[in-house]
């Protein structure tokens, strides 16, 4: 009584307001007098801090255990000989592909390149769950989808080199920052996370699609550390209050660059944020591809049923540095790297599996990995020799549509500064001859 005289008029109105409805025998609440929740009402004063109810930590899902055998109770996906050669073929393509990028990036060949030791059964285990037409938005690490859909490893070097065949960005991306509409994988920039509410986004617009409602959904990728980000909030927000068949997978790689994991988070990884925007979640071990090739198929199907998000956080480690910008001895272990690759290796892993039923041999072993150097190799060959763009090009298919006046002065200027030091000062003359028709486009207009 003594509190209600306090409060001020208005609130007083309200609080009386609100006691008639409450009280009011039209009104058929099931669990008493609470609007806006179906909670039930209960005497014990209790906080909790888990999503599994019982305080323990959201458990992982697995398929295979480290010696590639199915664990007790685990469904083995029903893949064919040919299918599951695929996978493992791919998997392994990509530490070649790491293998030679790494190096050619430290001759100053290339600017930039990523590798994606360790993460090989997160990517294409998840890259041969989806439909080939779902819409991908990733991070940078995310190589192996695109080259499971059967994008050629010559338009990676030609994207690595910035080459007048990059046919995705004419050179004005940086290596990794890869994309193909043909195969329904959005160009990746660099600002994290701002892919994951652009994916709620493109999940809606499928879902408003009739050609393509029901059929294909939305998948987006990225790292624990991107999750820290608000546009992570957003995304799973918009995909939760506006329905979108959405599919969120979280790389949990343990890295931030330097940060660790455990600096990222204080709860349970980023599973446990699912349930809170009432999202379907499952954690799985990122590192056995025959559970993430399980997983992501029910995330998918129920996506797309529901017409709503799915959150799937996968477990693994990453094994290389961040980047060819970073060494990470700086901030880890050297033994720590090794012992995670000899204990969890999910290309070992999911060898032992193929041996075990017959379908993987040494000798298919040694071909493979012979012929995925030669082909790298040559693909890397190829694009090194070709030129760069022609000057103009960088100016071309920035924007859509009219072309806005900044771009057109940045070129103006630039044909003036051009015809004016082009032929004269060496280091530009050099830089020139780099490029398809050697700066004529601009100077010669
Ligand atoms: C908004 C924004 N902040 C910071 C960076 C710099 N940055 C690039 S990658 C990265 C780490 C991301 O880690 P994570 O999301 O876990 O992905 P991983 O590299 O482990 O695959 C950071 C901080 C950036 N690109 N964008
Ligand atoms: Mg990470």
């Amino acid at each position: 009584m003594l509190r209600a005289a306090r409060i001020c008029p208005r609130l007083a109105r309200h609080h009386a307001q609100w006691r008639s409805v409450t009280t009011s025998s039209s009104i058929q609440t099931p669990h008493g007098h609470l609007p806006s929740t179906q909670s039930p009402i209960i005497s014990e004063l209790k906080f909790f801090n888990s999503v599994t109810g019982d305080g323990t930590q959201i458990p992982t899902y697995r398929v295979l255990d480290g010696g590639g055998k199915p664990i007790e109770g685990a469904q083995v996906p029903e893949l064919d000989e040919a299918v599951a050669r695929r996978m493992y073929e791919q998997m392994v393509q990509l530490p070649t592909i790491d293998n030679l990028m790494y190096q050619v990036q430290r001759q100053g060949k290339i600017p930039f390149y990523m590798t994606h030791y360790g993460e090989e059964a997160t990517l294409i285990g998840s890259a041969a769950a989806l439909a080939l037409d779902d819409e991908v938005l990733a991070q940078y690490r995310e190589l192996g989808i695109l080259l499971w859909r059967d994008w050629p490893i010559d338009a990676l070097m030609n994207s690595c080199f910035g080459n007048c065949e990059d046919i995705a960005s004419k050179g004005k991306q940086m290596p990794m920052h890869i994309g193909s509409a043909a195969h329904h994988f959005h160009m990746i920039s660099s600002p994290l996370a701002t892919q994951i509410p652009q994916a709620a986004g493109v999940g809606f617009a499928l879902k408003r699609d009739p050609a393509r409602r029901g059929k294909n959904c939305a998948v987006v990728y990225f790292g624990e550390g991107a999750a820290s980000e608000g546009d992570f909030h957003a995304g799973m927000m918009f995909a939760s209050t506006i329905p979108s068949p959405t599919l969120f997978i979280a790389r949990n790689n343990g890295f931030a660059i330097s940060t660790p994991a455990s600096e990222q988070y204080y709860g349970d990884g980023i599973a446990a944020r699912g349930p809170g925007y009432g999202v379907h979640t499952i954690r799985v071990d990122g590192n056995d591809v025959l559970a993430m090739y399980n997983a992501t198929k029910e995330a998918r199907r129920l996506c797309i049923e529901e017409g709503r998000g799915v959150l799937l956080e996968a477990m693994s480690y990453r094994v290389g540095h961040h980047s060819t910008s970073d060494d990470s001895f700086a901030y880890r272990g050297r033994q720590e790297v090794e012992d995670r690759k000899r204990l969890d290796n999910p290309l070992s892993r999911f060898r032992l599996f193929l041996e075990s039923r017959g379908w993987w041999s040494a000798s298919d072993e040694e071909e493979l990995r012979s012929r995925l150097k030669k082909d790298v190799l040559a693909a890397y060959r190829r694009a090194e020799t070709l030129p760069r763009p022609p000057v103009s090009e960088m100016f071309d298919t920035v924007y859509g549509g009219e072309e806005p006046w900044t771009i057109t002065e940045n070129r103006e200027e630039l044909k003036r500064l051009l015809k004016k030091y082009g032929q004269t000062w060496g280091p530009w003359q050099a830089e020139l001859q780099k490029h398809k028709g050697a700066g004529q486009d601009l100077m010669g207009s």
